[in-house]
């Protein structure tokens, strides 16, 4: 099946009514356009009694898109944000919301998630019995679809489904500041060689920035910064942004597949 669920979210011009409004819309659009990498700010590792000063912040420094990770303590144990939290952060920036689903009914938030703003709604494949279906309910509200597959699901169950993004959890999911699975370079060549070309594939979990080289010569472009490489005591987020994407420069996209398929420079 083929959906043609690519939405093509172009940036808005930053400023206007929006608190966060620095100006850097274009400068940001250029950056990404030039590198094809989505660095993704996990907004529960920022300071929640300081949100909008956080994602003004995250923006003046370069940020490419907000993860925003719904969970309902019962897909996982923990519980985060809602639909309220998105429409609260849709106030205050223009940047791409990228919404992370981890809730046992996905379908039943979809709608007034794009009432809230989303631009990107991903749902866990495990969640989901219908998930052609679920895709094209999210492309008609708007949104751009993504699959979020689980450490221990087989990567090859989404070679058929095709969605603009794949998040390959590199953690099990619920919570910050665990450690990234061995396997999960592996998942991500895997994952590379099955979906289309134009999907992004993302990794979740444990994101530093040798974890990230890694996972980008296997393949994926979407990077969700936590405690990892960009939330901590002391830590800048315009140089811990800036020192991830020179490390990313360096690497190959997706050069593992390519050795793999004889078609590297090895
Ligand atoms: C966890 C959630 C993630 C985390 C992020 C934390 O289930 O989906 O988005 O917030 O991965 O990053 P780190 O670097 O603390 O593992
Ligand atoms: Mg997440």
């Amino acid at each position: 099946m083929v959906v043609d669920a690519a939405v093509d979210h172009d940036l808005p011009s930053v400023g206007g009514s929006l608190p966060c409004g620095v100006g850097l819309g274009e400068q940001v659009r250029r950056v990404r356009a030039m590198t094809g990498l989505d660095l993704s700010a996990s907004i529960m590792c920022a300071s929640l009694v300081r949100m909008e000063e956080e994602i003004c912040s995250l923006e003046s420094a370069g940020i490419d898109s907000i993860h925003i990770d719904v969970m309902d303590g019962h897909f996982v144990p923990n519980l985060t944000f809602g639909v309220d939290m998105v429409a609260a952060i849709r106030s205050l920036t223009a940047l791409p919301l990228h919404v992370h689903l981890m809730v046992s009914d996905p379908g039943a938030m979809v709608e007034p998630l794009a009432r809230a703003g989303a631009d990107v709604c991903i749902f866990h494949l495990e969640a989901e019995r219908y998930p052609y279906r679920l895709i094209e309910r999210i492309s008609a509200l708007q949104m751009s679809p993504g699959i979020a597959l689980n450490p221990a699901t087989p990567v090859d169950t989404v070679s058929g489904i095709v969605a603009p993004y794949l998040l390959v959890m590199t953690v099990e999911p619920g919570f910050a500041g665990q450690r990234w699975l061995a396997q999960s370079a592996e998942r991500v060549r895997r994952a590379r060689e099955v979906v289309r070309e134009d999907t992004v594939i993302g990794v979740d979990g444990n994101v530093s920035q040798e974890n990230a080289c890694i996972a980008r010569s296997a393949g994926a472009s979407l990077f969700v910064c936590g405690t990892s490489v960009l939330f901590g005591p002391g830590r800048k987020y315009a140089t811990a942004l800036f020192e991830l994407r020179e490390a990313l420069g360096t690497q190959s996209p997706g050069a593992d597949v390519m050795v793999r398929r004889g078609l590297g420079d090895t």
